[in-house]
């Protein structure tokens, strides 16, 4: 791999990890460009250390390949202090909470939003399929194989025609929910980004705060999670709208009520998918023995542990079950562990309140832990 004296993103503008990966580089003040995964050495020189062909990948100066939004973060985490990761017990689990609910939670009203309003989206989306590669005889038949792909993995997320109704409504109260809380605060938890804002991002760029149709409820209903939206993207506070802003998370461990109503909102489907999802890859374990150190991780439209069946509301929802969901909850679950009795009692208490609890106990049956770019079995 070549050297530079800049970092390179490897992405695409309208992919929901990338989003991730990108918002942080841009908050961490790291210097990178940020380079489309259709060029030709995406294929012969990124893939081969990356090993699985997703995006986002970051290459470091002196050439080290890193895939996946999340280790790109901890990359520079572990540098900086964890400069993006509150302190304090309780504020720290709900950063967590956050990241987990961006990179999986959130992820069938993006689909919906997207895949399901291509009257709106669909000129929107040929430019960017289109563009993700270099003009070739065959472009516009890659285009259309990959936006039927990703039209198809939205379905495994679990929308429906009889589901829509429901993916709708429980989305805008979350919408609704989040632009009340960002009347205080220009973060989730204060006046700085964390983790937690970090995982947001993912769905709320590059779908939900970018699409044409979406976007067009997000500017109509929620133009305080739009500003969150463009604050993301930029490297400053980006707090205008705010007269006495103040440059930490807040003080005292608080959580805001607003916040509480977040995620009490977003508990809604977040528990029972994440239980059935849980007993469907545990099922799978059972039945498959990985040998530790094997790869963990499916690609998208693949349903390689099965589909996860649970009730919102009435509504019967199948969703495919992934094993990232549990990456990010593992995570949370040993920052858990690490507090003293008495803060651990806090955080309890708190998810609670918010009908969260049983994140604490919801465990696949093996670890995953990461090894040469890949998530793997333990
Ligand atoms: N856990 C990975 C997930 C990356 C991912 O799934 N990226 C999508 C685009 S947003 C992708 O490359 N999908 C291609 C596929 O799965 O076939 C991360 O956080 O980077």
């Amino acid at each position: 791999m070549e050297k530079s004296n800049i970092y390179s993103l490897y992405g695409i503008t309208h992919s929901l990890y990338s989003g991730r990966a990108r918002s942080y580089l841009i908050k961490n003040g790291v210097p990178f460009r940020e380079i489309s995964s259709g060029h030709t050495s995406f294929k012969s020189e990124v893939l081969p250390e990356s090993k699985l062909a997703t995006i986002p990948v970051l290459v470091t100066p002196e050439g080290t390949v890193i895939r996946d939004s999340g280790a790109i973060i901890e990359h520079f985490e572990q540098s900086n202090s964890r400069r993006f990761q509150p302190s304090s017990p309780k504020q720290q689990i709900v950063s967590a909470l956050f990241d987990l609910i961006g990179t999986s939670g959130l992820l069938r009203p993006a689909m919906h939003y997207r895949w399901n309003y291509l009257e709106e989206n669909g000129e929107f989306l040929h430019y960017h399929f289109l563009h993700s590669q270099p003009e070739h005889p065959e472009r516009e038949a890659k285009c259309q194989y990959m936006m039927s792909k990703m039209q198809y993995a939205g379905r495994l997320f679990g929308v429906a025609e009889d589901t829509a109704e429901v993916v709708e409504t429980l989305y805008l109260e979350f919408l609704d929910a989040l632009n009340q809380h960002l009347r205080e605060y220009p973060y989730l938890l204060g006046w700085k980004p964390s983790i937690g804002d970090f995982g947001l991002i993912a769905p709320l760029y590059a779908h939900l705060g970018r699409d044409p149709a979406p976007l067009r409820i997000m500017q109509q209903r929620g133009v305080r999670v739009l500003r969150w939206v463009e604050r993301m993207n930029r490297a400053d506070q980006d707090a205008l709208e705010f007269f006495d802003a103040g440059d930490n998370y807040l003080s005292d461990d608080s959580i805001p009520e607003t916040l509480v109503t977040v995620l009490r909102v977003v508990a809604e489907d977040l528990i029972p998918e994440t239980q059935a999802a849980a007993a469907v890859i545990n099922q799978w374990l059972a039945d498959n023995q990985p040998e530790p150190g094997a790869s963990a991780q499916g690609l998208l439209a693949q349903r390689m542990f099965g589909m996860a069946e649970f009730s919102l509301r009435g509504q019967t929802i199948s969703a495919v079950a992934q094993s990232y969901r549990f990456v990010i909850l593992q995570k949370l679950q040993r920052q858990y562990y690490q507090l003293e009795p008495a803060q651990q009692q806090d955080v309890t208490n708190l998810l609670q309140r918010c009908g969260l609890e049983s994140l604490l106990t919801t465990v696949l049956d093996r670890q995953l832990g990461w090894s040469e770019n890949q998530d793997i079995w333990l």
